[in-house]
C-alpha cells in the first residue's frame, strides 16, 4: 500500500516540477526501484484513476440532478374563473360563511380536475385555495401553488398562460359537470403575494347603494400602519355597477426600490396585468387619486417592509352604473370633451370614438389642454397600451397643450385604454377654423397652435416645434445664434446653452491653457486651486477638495479647517473631517413628492413651498412675505417694517405670521398655523432710500410644529455660489400685475439670476453688493408689490432648496429689461447668524 500511495504523490510532484523549478526530482536509485515494480503498479494506478473519475462524474451528475434539474421550485399563480351555472349569494362575500366554504370546495375540485388533466400542470400541483367570489354569474378567485423542477418550469408557465387549453381540457371531459366554467385565467404571482409577511390583514367591503364607504390603513390616523405587512381590501359593487375609489389622504414611506407601496387592481386577484396603479410616498391633497374599475370589483393591497413609521391612507369608494358608451358625435363650431370621468383616472379596458364635424366651409382642429395618457414603461414612440389616435397617428404619454388640425371639416378621435395602468386622461376642445387664417390676430405655430404675436421671436420656444422662433430678424438687444434663433444679448456667456447649439456660449471660451470662471472671466490654469481668488467669485478655488488656508471664499468647517469645495453644505457628501458641512440639514425639502398636475398657470400647490410665510397686520391682511428658516425664526425684508402713515410697523405685536398657507381666502384651513411675533430685528445698516441691507429677522413667540406643509428652507453659507444664469423660484401673494391686486392663491415664477454688471447698467447704478437682479429680461415674469420679504429659492445638490434672496424692490413689475432686485443672502448671512444663531 505504501508504494501505491507513493506513486500518485510522485506524479503530482513531477507535475509540479514543471511549474516550480525549486522542487527536486526523486534520486536516480529510487527511479530504478520504481522501474522494477513498474508494470503491476501502473495497472493499479490506471484502474484507480478510472474509478476516481467515474465516482467524481457520478457524484457531479447526481449533485446537478438533485440540486438543479430535479429540485423543485415553488411557483404561485393567481387566477380567476367564471362559473356559468351558479347564482351569486351575498354570503359568498364572507369567506367564513358555510355557503362560501361549500362553493369554494366545488370550485377547488374543479380547478384540481382541470390541472390533473394537463400533463404539464397536474404532476406539479400542490395546493389551490379559493380566496374570494364576486358577482357575474359567479367569479371565483384563487391561487395555486406548484412545486416544479427547473427544467419543467417553462412548460408549466406556458400551460398556465394558455387559457384556451385550460378550459377545453375541462369541459368535454365531464359529461355532466356540476360547475360550468369559462375564462380560466391565471398569472404568475406578482410581488404582492410573494412577501412572507408577519402581519396580514384582509377586508371585504361591498358598496351600499347611494352611499360612500370609507376605509383606512390599520390605526390611521393615530398610529402608523404595521411593518412587514400584507393587507388586502376586496371592494365589491352590485353586478351591473363599477367602482370609483379615491384616496383622500395618502402618506406612505418615500418611494425607493423596496419601499412600502399600495397597488390597486381591476380584479380581486393581485395580478400585474390588472394592476391600475402603484403608489408610494406622499401626495399633495390636490393630486387626483380617483380610480375607476371596469367591472364590479377592485382590490387594494398594501405591502410594507420591516421599518418606518408612516400614517397610511384614508380612502373612499362608491358604486356607479356601468358606463354604457363613451365618445359620440360632436357638432357645432366648438365644444369640449374629455376622457370618461376626467379628471379621475379613466377606467381600464375602454374604447371611445368621437366623430367631430364642423360647418362644411370650415376646417376643424382639436386642442388638448391637458393630456396625461402615460403607462409606466411604455415609450411615447410606441403607444402600444393606452393611446389617443387621430388620422392614424397615436398619441400617448404626458404633454403640455397641443393641437391636431384637420384639413377638412371632420375629424375622428379614438381613445383606447388597455387592462392595466390608467392615468388622468385628457381634456380637449374642438374648434372650427378658416383654413386661410387659422389664428385670427395671433401667430400660428406649425403644429396649428395659436400663440400671442408678442411671443414670436422673443427668444422663448412657445410653439413645441420652435416655429415661433424661426426666420426671425434679431433686434438690437438680441444675439443671433448659429441656428438662426434670436436670444436676448444678456444670455450670451451666462454658462447656459440658450441657443440649443451652444453658440451663445462659444465666443466666451477661454484659451486652451486658461480656466473659465463662473463669472465668465478667464484666468491662467496655473491659478486654479492656488489658494488665491483670481476669478473674483472664488470659482477658481472651488472643487479643489483639499484643506486650504481659510479665505473669503473657502467654506469653514466647525473645526476651523477650511475646504475649497464649492457649496459643500447639505449636498449629501461629508466634506469636512468633522462632518459639520452636513449638520443641520433638515431643511429645503418638500414633503409631497407628487404635486398636482391639474392645477394650472402659476398657482402653487398645497405644500409646494412649505417655508413660505404670509405676514399679516391686524385689519390690513397680507402685507409681506417671509421665509421660515428654523422652528423659531423667519427671514424677511427690512422695508416691510418701516413706519408708514403714522403706523409703527416695527412693533411686533401688530403682526401675525401664517404658516402652511396656500389660499389667503382660507386662513383657518387645515394645516395652517398662526404665530405671534416676539421681536423684529431689522439690519442696522438698512437704508430706506437705496434699500441697501434690506433684511430683517423675526423671532416667533413660540416655535412652529413642522408638518407636511410647514418646513424650513436651508440657509446658504456666506461662501455659497449661485451662478449667473441659474434658474431660481420666487413665490408670493403679491400683485399679479403692476398696480394690480394681490393673488389669493400663492403664486410661483421661475426666473434667472442676471449678471451683476449688466444689471447695474440696466438699473442705472443702483445696485450694491447686498443686492442681486433676478428676472426675465423680455419682461412678463417678476415679483411685485406684496411679494416683498418673500423667498427666492434655488434647487441645489440632493434636490434641497436654499434661500438665495429676499424680494426687495424693482422699477415697476415685469417690465422689459427691468428685472426685480433681491437682497443677496450670502452677503447678509453673517448678520443673520449673529442674531439668530443659525
Ligand atoms: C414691492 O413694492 C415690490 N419687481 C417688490 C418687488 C418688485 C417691485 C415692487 C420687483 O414690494
Amino acid at each position: 500500500m505504501g508504494g501505491c500511495v507513493d506513486l500518485p504523490l510522485g506524479l503530482f510532484e513531477l507535475d509540479m516540477n514543471n511549474l516550480d523549478e525549486g522542487v527536486e526530482f526523486l534520486p536516480a536509485m529510487n527511479s530504478k526501484k520504481m522501474e522494477k515494480r513498474g508494470p503491476k503498479r501502473q495497472v493499479v494506478v490506471t484502474i484507480l484513476i478510472i474509478v476516481f473519475l467515474l465516482v467524481s462524474l457520478t457524484t457531479g451528475l447526481l449533485f446537478w440532478h438533485f440540486k438543479y434539474r430535479n429540485t423543485p421550485i415553488q411557483k404561485v399563480f393567481n387566477g380567476h374563473l367564471r362559473v356559468l351555472n351558479w347564482e351569486f349569494l351575498d354570503a359568498y362575500e364572507n369567506s367564513s360563511s358555510p355557503e362560501f366554504s361549500m362553493l369554494a370546495k366545488k370550485v377547488k375540485s374543479t380547478v384540481e380536475e382541470i390541472y390533473k388533466n394537463h400533463a404539464d400542470i397536474g404532476p406539479y400541483h400542490k395546493e389551490t385555495v379559493i380566496t374570494a367570489f364576486s358577482e357575474g354569474s359567479v367569479i371565483a378567485y384563487y391561487w395555486s401553488e406548484f412545486l416544479v423542477p427547473k427544467y419543467r418550469e417553462e412548460s408549466l408557465d406556458r400551460a398556465m398562460a394558455d387559457k384556451q387549453s385550460l378550459v377545453q381540457r375541462w369541459n368535454p371531459r365531464l359529461r355532466n359537470p356540476m360547475l360550468k366554467v369559462e375564462s380560466v385565467i391565471a398569472f404568475r404571482e406578482g410581488q404582492a403575494g410573494a412577501a412572507s409577511p408577519a402581519n396580514s390583514c384582509m377586508f371585504s367591503l361591498h358598496a351600499k347603494e347611494g352611499e360612500v364607504t370609507s376605509f383606512t390603513t390599520p390605526g390611521f390616523p393615530n398610529s402608523p400602519y404595521p411593518n412587514n405587512a400584507l393587507c388586502y381590501w376586496a371592494l365589491r359593487a352590485d353586478a351591473s355597477s363599477t367602482i370609483s375609489l379615491t384616496f383622500k389622504t395618502l402618506e406612505l414611506e418615500p418611494c425607493r426600490d423596496d419601499s412600502d407601496y399600495i397597488k390597486v387592481y381591476n380584479s380581486l386577484s393581485p395580478v400585474e396585468p390588472h394592476a391600475l396603479v402603484r403608489l408610494c410616498g406622499n401626495y399633495a391633497p390636490s393630486y387626483n387619486l380617483t380610480f375607476l374599475s371596469s367591472q364590479n370589483v377592485m382590490l387594494v393591497t398594501l405591502v410594507t417592509n420591516k421599518e418606518g413609521r408612516f400614517p397610511g391612507f384614508k380612502a373612499e369608494f362608491f358604486q356607479l352604473p356601468k358606463m354604457k358608451a363613451c365618445g359620440g358625435s360632436l357638432k357645432g363650431d366648438s365644444g369640449t370633451f374629455t376622457t370618461p370621468y376626467y379628471p379621475a383616472h379613466y377606467p381600464p379596458d375602454t374604447d371611445c370614438v368621437w366623430n367631430i364635424e364642423v360647418s362644411s366651409i370650415k376646417n376643424v382642429k382639436v386642442r388638448f389642454n391637458m393630456f396625461y395618457v402615460l403607462e409606466p414603461g411604455i415609450p411615447v414612440s410606441s403607444c402600444t397600451k393606452d393611446y389617443v389616435q387621430i388620422n392614424g397617428t397615436r398619441y400617448c404619454g404626458e404633454h403640455s397643450q397641443f393641437v391636431v388640425a384637420s384639413t377638412t371639416n371632420r375629424i375622428e378621435l379614438l381613445f383606447h385604454s388597455d387592462q392595466s395602468y390608467t392615468d388622468t386622461g385628457f381634456s380637449a376642445e374642438f374648434l372650427s377654423y378658416d383654413s386661410s387664417d387659422p389664428c385670427p390676430g395671433k401667430f400660428t405655430c406649425n403644429t396649428g397652435r395659436c400663440i400671442d404675436r408678442s411671443m414670436r421671436c422673443d427668444g422663448w420656444l412657445d410653439c413645441v416645434d420652435g416655429s415661433d422662433e424661426r426666420s426671425c430678424t434679431c433686434t438690437e438687444q438680441q444675439f443671433r445664434c448659429q441656428n438662426g434663433w434670436c436670444k436676448p444679448k444678456f444670455w450670451v456667456c451666462d454658462n447656459v446653452n440658450d441657443c440649443g447649439d451652444n453658440s451663445d456660449e462659444l465666443q466666451c471660451s477661454c484659451a486652451a491653457d486658461s480656466f473659465k470662471c463662473d463669472n465668465g472671466k478667464c484666468v491662467p490654469s496655473t491659478q486654479k486651486c492656488d489658494g488665491k481668488d483670481d476669478c473674483g467669485d472664488g470659482s477658481d478655488e472651488g472643487s479643489c477638495l483639499t484643506t486650504v488656508p481659510c479665505k473669503k471664499y473657502t467654506y469653514k468647517c466647525r473645526s476651523g479647517h477650511c475646504i475649497s469645495k464649492q457649496n459643500p453644505e447639505c449636498d449629501g457628501e461629508q466634506d469636512c473631517e468633522d462632518h459639520s458641512d452636513e449638520d443641520n440639514c433638515n431643511c429645503g425639502l418638500r414633503s409631497y413628492v407628487r404635486k398636482s398636475r391639474i392645477v394650472g398657470g402659476q398657482n402653487s400647490d398645497v405644500g409646494e413651498w412649505p417655508w413660505q410665510v404670509s405676514l399679516h397686520v391686524k385689519g390690513q391682511g397680507h402685507i409681506c412675505g417671509a421665509s421660515l428658516v428654523s422652528a423659531s425664526w423667519l427671514v424677511s425684508a427690512a422695508h416691510c417694517f418701516l413706519p408708514l402713515q403714522g403706523i409703527r410697523y416695527s412693533d411686533p405685536s401688530l403682526w401675525t405670521a401664517y404658516l402652511g398657507l396656500t389660499n389667503q381666502g382660507d386662513l383657518s384651513g387645515s394645516g395652517v398655523q398662526t404665530h405671534k411675533i416676539k421681536r423684529i430685528i431689522s439690519h442696522p445698516f438698512f437704508n430706506d432710500y437705496t434699500y441697501d441691507y434690506d433684511i430683517a429677522v423675526l423671532e416667533l413667540q413660540r416655535p412652529v410644529t413642522f408638518t407636511a406643509v410647514i418646513q424650513p428652507i436651508c440657509l446658504p453659507d456666506a461662501t455659497h455660489n449661485f451662478p449667473v444664469g441659474k434658474d431660481l423660484w420666487v413665490t408670493g401673494w403679491g400683485a399679479t400685475a403692476e398696480g394690480g391686486t394681490g393673488a389669493s392663491i400663492l403664486q410661483k415664477a421661475e426666473i434667472r439670476l442676471i449678471n451683476q454688471t449688466v444689471c447695474n447698467q440696466l438699473l442705472t447704478d443702483q445696485l450694491t453688493p447686498r443686492m442681486m437682479c433676478v428676472g426675465i429680461l423680455t419682461g412678463g415674469v417678476d415679483a411685485c408689490q406684496g411679494d416683498s420679504g418673500g423667498p427666492l429659492v434655488s434647487v441645489e445638490a440632493s434636490s434641497r432648496m436654499f434661500l438665495a434672496g429676499v424680494v426687495s424692490w424693482g422699477d415697476g413689475c415685469a417690465q422689459r429689461n427691468k428685472p426685480g432686485v433681491y437682497s443677496r443672502l450670502t452677503s447678509l448671512r453673517d448678520w443673520i447668524q449673529e442674531h439668530t444663531g443659525l
